[in-house]
């Protein structure tokens, strides 16, 4: 079925004057639309959202219109605006929030927030320190969402624990020739078990309260305004669920606290920045404003590297069986990727000292 066909399930006002793949991101496939009307440009964001990696998206649409009406509320409370600073879903003409395609695909439309960018990269420490602070205002804004009304859109989403126990399944099934290839990668995975499960043990023995996270803190996933610099939009809220705090922040530090792209293939670039570290942990607790326990505080660094830890497990899973969940763009892509993230899981372990440090300075 042609995207055309989808769009007129839709009521959109005005006449559609292009159509263009749109952003960067591994998972759902996104298009931008721009529409001539009588007041000027319109854009609009239409994705398909990916089956394999969501089974039920209509579950995780029902949870998209409830945080974002939770968000409007919080925004307009603030006196801020809400159609910039959270996403607005369009319905279709049945009246649902996505219409599906003859393959059953789902399909749904958000409103373009215009004029921002976002970052693949972090420069410098002030503008971590936004992109903290705007990530942890997110959770505080959903402190008070009952966490129960949740899908959860992909079970055991962060529980690294089963990841790793489904990697040692994974192992005996894979791609003959890429296990084979990745002897080293694979033994540094198994050889950091503990990492793997060290929030869900803790959360077990009752030391991990649960809340209402983003889980794909991923640094591009924050919109940032054009003209000011300042952080508009968290973005990417398909796997707002129950979750750990240091979730987030360990995503995020995952991804913008490193000198480099997450596919660098020059290793020599790739180095974890514990000033960037800093800053954004600063910004981070300052965002949630209060709702995080003294300990959440404390396992925050353990959140940096566990995340990156799961990161690197599933960008060499993926690679392992034939790239079905994350989109490539050569062969090798989720290998390369793998790369980067062992990179920072050793370098945060040798300044695991130094993280520490800056726990003190910033508690
Ligand atoms: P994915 O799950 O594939 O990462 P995203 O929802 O993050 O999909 O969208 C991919 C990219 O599209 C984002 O990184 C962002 O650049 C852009 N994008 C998505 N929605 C909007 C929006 N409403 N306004 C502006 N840009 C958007
Ligand atoms: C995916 O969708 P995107 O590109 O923002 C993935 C994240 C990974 C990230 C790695 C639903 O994020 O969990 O950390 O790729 N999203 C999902 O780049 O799996
Ligand atoms: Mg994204």
């Amino acid at each position: 079925m042609m995207y055309e066909e989808i769009i007129d399930r839709f009521e959109i006002p005005g006449k559609l004057k292009e159509v263009k793949p749109f952003g960067n991101g591994h998972v759902n496939d996104t298009l931008l639309l721009v529409y001539d009307t009588e007041a000027g440009e319109a854009k609009y964001v239409l994705q398909k959202i990916n089956k394999y990696v969501f089974h039920h998206p209509d579950e995780l649409m029902e949870n998209f219109l409830g945080i974002t009406a939770h968000l409007r509320k919080k925004i307009v409370a603030a006196g801020g605006d809400p159609e910039r600073e959270t996403l607005t879903c369009l319905f279709a003409k049945d009246g649902k929030p996505y219409t599906l395609d003859d393959k059953e695909d789902y399909w749904r439309i958000t409103k373009f927030i215009d004029g921002t960018f976002s970052r693949e990269i972090v420069e410098k420490p002030e503008d971590f320190a936004m992109t903290g602070k705007a990530f942890g205002h997110f959770q505080s804004q959903l402190s008070d969402y009952p966490a129960e009304t949740l899908y959860y859109t992909i079970p055991d989403f962060h529980n690294t624990r089963a990841r790793y126990q489904n990697f040692l399944k994974v192992l005996e099934n894979c791609i003959p020739e890429r296990k084979a290839q990745c002897k080293e990668e694979i033994s540094f995975i198994l050889g950091r078990k503990e990492l793997a499960y060290y929030s869900m043990d803790s959360y077990e023995r009752g030391e991990l309260p649960i809340r209402v996270t983003h889980n794909d803190t991923k640094i591009n996933n924050l919109l940032i305004d054009e003209k000011t610099g300042q952080a508009i939009c968290v973005i990417d809220l398909d796997t707002v669920m129950p979750g750990f705090a240091m979730t987030d922040l360990g995503d995020a530090i995952r991804s913008g606290a490193c000198t480099a792209v997450e596919d660098e293939q020059d290793l020599s670039k790739v180095h974890f920045d514990i000033g960037l570290f800093e800053a954004f942990t600063g910004g981070f607790i300052e965002g949630c404003a209060g709702t995080l326990t003294p300990h959440e505080i404390e396992l925050l660094p353990m959140g940096a590297l566990i995340l990156t830890y799961e990161q690197a497990l599933r960008f060499l899973q993926d690679y392992l069986i034939g790239d079905p969940y994350f989109k490539i763009a050569y062969p090798e892509h989720n290998l390369i990727r793998t790369h980067t993230q062992i990179r920072m899981v050793e370098e945060m372990e040798q300044q695991w000292d130094k993280m520490q440090a800056v726990m003190k300075r910033l508690r």
